[in-house]
């Protein structure tokens, strides 16, 4: 079977503004990522997903662009920028970037000109409406904000934004609007980057008419913004303009997919090459993700079952610069064994799935969730507007902060155990995690037994076995509440992989003389394999 590139290799996300700060400015920056790239070349990593570099004020983080085709001057210069890139290629990994374009900065020079002027042809760049009784033109709620609309005194117009006030909303059915974009897309490839992770590019269609969302109040309206009809010509016309013809990769965030609609988009290769879902993100939280809930492996087993077999080729992923760390969430953080046994466990249940690993940045070293104590330690838009928007039930939203915000995520790279972790000589734009004289890459790095060489040896496992890239799926034990387990297989070659989710002692169906490929806390009882507590064994049968 001819695997593409994107199929082959290990991806690692990156996210700038904490991986590693080069100049003492206690922001992370290009230059930061360039000193770490042997390190990452070590490890086995084959592309990186870049979160966004471009300019911006930093509302969500850069996830408002002021301007797509300049670097933010906190991460450095064009030139920085063109530098890591082929010193990436130089070491032969692909480079992904992330494309915002379901909305702008309210800063960006399209939605400046047209604010200031109604007739500017930027006005139709963004979608704008005129008022319903006084009030918004329809109910819809955004991500971070009651309603999705805000109002435009000077027009006596509403603009549309999905998620915050200053993200509005591109309008896609305007042709000059999507022919820039696919100018700057060409723009970067040109440039050499080898693909693109396109944020929420589920929404960029809207409903015509913007019709209501059911209930009273404000709602949330995906019936209304996700997979409409026209978001396949978007990306069909997208791919043509910009993708074909490029030995590249676009990789969507699919939000709302579900295995119904997911190969609408996947299905034919005509629209993008992977998705990222969300079920597994959700599986915590009880219609909304601030309402926690406890994990349950057995909805873990059927929602990896379902995707396995929806779709020919899955995104595996713990976690990204939105969710928890993976260790805190789904692992144990108890003891020190515990934290170092579950993590690697984790690695082994999701990476050996069939699909391309996405490893976010810390998780190899098994960063945990920071502890959070005031909100004057939050960065995070999501978190404070949730906070500020809580008042009646602040004890719920500073617990679901402290289980599931996104700055749990975003704290710097712990690299070593001095100051600021060895991530900053200067003042770090959010805190370290205190326990970052216990956990960082310096003190792993040398330990054969720690989770950063346990990563980098399955890592290797993956990219060097024919079986783990392309053999098909199977679950096993699918009635088990505390083991997940599955096989792979191909002609007649077949990998068997135990995970232990529990803190019971499981021995296993499996004699201790069959060939294993990975043990850990795993051992031999009476003759057969015995996992430990959140112990796992691979193999080869
Ligand atoms: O973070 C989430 C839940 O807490 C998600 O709902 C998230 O908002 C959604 O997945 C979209 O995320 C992407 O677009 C957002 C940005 O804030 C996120 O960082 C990005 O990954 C708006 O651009
Ligand atoms: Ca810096």
């Amino acid at each position: 079977m001819e695997n593409k590139w994107w199929q082959k290799r290990v991806f690692y996300q990156i996210y700038p503004r904490s991986f590693s700060d080069s100049n003492g400015d206690g922001i992370g920056d290009i230059n930061g990522i360039i000193s770490k790239l042997d390190y990452l070349k070590w490890l086995g990593i084959g592309a990186i997903w870049l979160c966004p570099v471009y300019d911006s004020p930093n509302e969500d983080m850069g996830y408002d662009i002021r301007n797509y085709e300049t670097i933010m001057q906190e991460f450095g210069t064009m030139d920085d920028f063109k530098n890591l890139l082929s010193e990436l290629h130089k070491r032969d990994i692909k480079l992904v970037m992330d494309l915002v374009v379901n909305h702008t900065s309210d800063e960006h020079k399209w939605f400046v000109e047209a604010r200031k002027d109604p007739s500017s042809k930027y006005r139709n760049y963004y979608i704008w409406r005129k008022g319903k009784d006084g009030k918004e033109p329809n109910n819809w709620s955004s991500f971070f904000t009651p309603s999705a609309w805000t109002y435009d005194k000077e027009s006596d117009e509403w603009y549309l934004h999905l998620f915050a006030e200053k993200q509005p909303d591109l309008n896609w059915e305007n042709a000059d609007m999507r022919n820039e974009i696919y100018r700057m897309i060409n723009h970067w490839f040109d440039l050499g980057v080898d693909g693109f992770r396109m944020d929420v590019i589920s929404l960029i269609a809207k409903a015509p008419g913007l019709p209501n969302a059911k209930g009273d109040g404000y709602n949330m309206a995906p019936e209304h913004f996700a997979f409409q009809p026209k978001l396949h010509d978007y990306l069909r016309e997208m791919r043509k303009e910009c993708f074909d013809g490029r030995d590249c990769m676009c990789v969507g965030e699919t939000t709302f997919v579900n295995t119904e609609n997911a190969n609408t988009v996947v299905g034919d290769g005509r629209e993008l090459d992977l998705l990222f879902q969300f079920d597994l993100m959700d599986i915590d939280g009880e219609n909304t993700k601030w309402n926690l809930k406890p994990f349950d492996l057995k909805e873990f087993k059927r929602i990896i079952d379902k995707w396995q077999k929806a779709i020919k080729w899955n995104t595996l992923f713990w976690s990204n610069h939105d969710q928890p760390r993976v260790v805190s969430r789904f692992g144990s953080t108890e003891t020190y064994d515990s934290w170092k046994t579950s993590a690697k466990m984790l690695a082994v249940a999701m990476y050996l799935l069939k699909g391309t690993p996405f490893i976010y940045q810390g998780e190899e070293i098994g960063m945990t969730n920071y502890p959070f104590v005031d909100e004057t330690q939050l960065r995070d838009i999501e978190s404070i507007n949730l906070l500020s928007q809580s008042s009646d039930r602040r004890d719920w939203a500073w617990k679901g902060i402290l289980a599931k915000g996104r700055d749990n995520a975003r704290t710097p790279i712990q690299w070593d155990d001095s100051i600021n972790a060895g991530f900053s000589l200067g003042n770090p734009w959010i805190e370290v995690n205190p326990n970052y004289k216990n956990i960082n890459v310096k003190s792993q790095i040398n330990d054969d037994d720690s989770i950063l060489n346990f990563y980098r040896e399955l890592i290797s496992i993956r990219n060097n076995n024919d079986v783990l890239i392309n053999g098909d799926y199977r679950q096993i034990m699918f009635d088990d509440d505390r083991l997940f387990a599955y096989e792979r297989f191909l002609d007649n070659r077949k990998i068997t992989i135990y995970c232990n989710f529990s803190k019971d002692e499981i021995v296993l169906d499996v004699a201790s003389d069959v060939e294993k490929i990975i043990g850990i806390a795993c051992k031999n009882k009476n003759g057969y394999y015995a996992l430990s507590p959140y112990g796992t064994l691979v193999i080869k049968n």
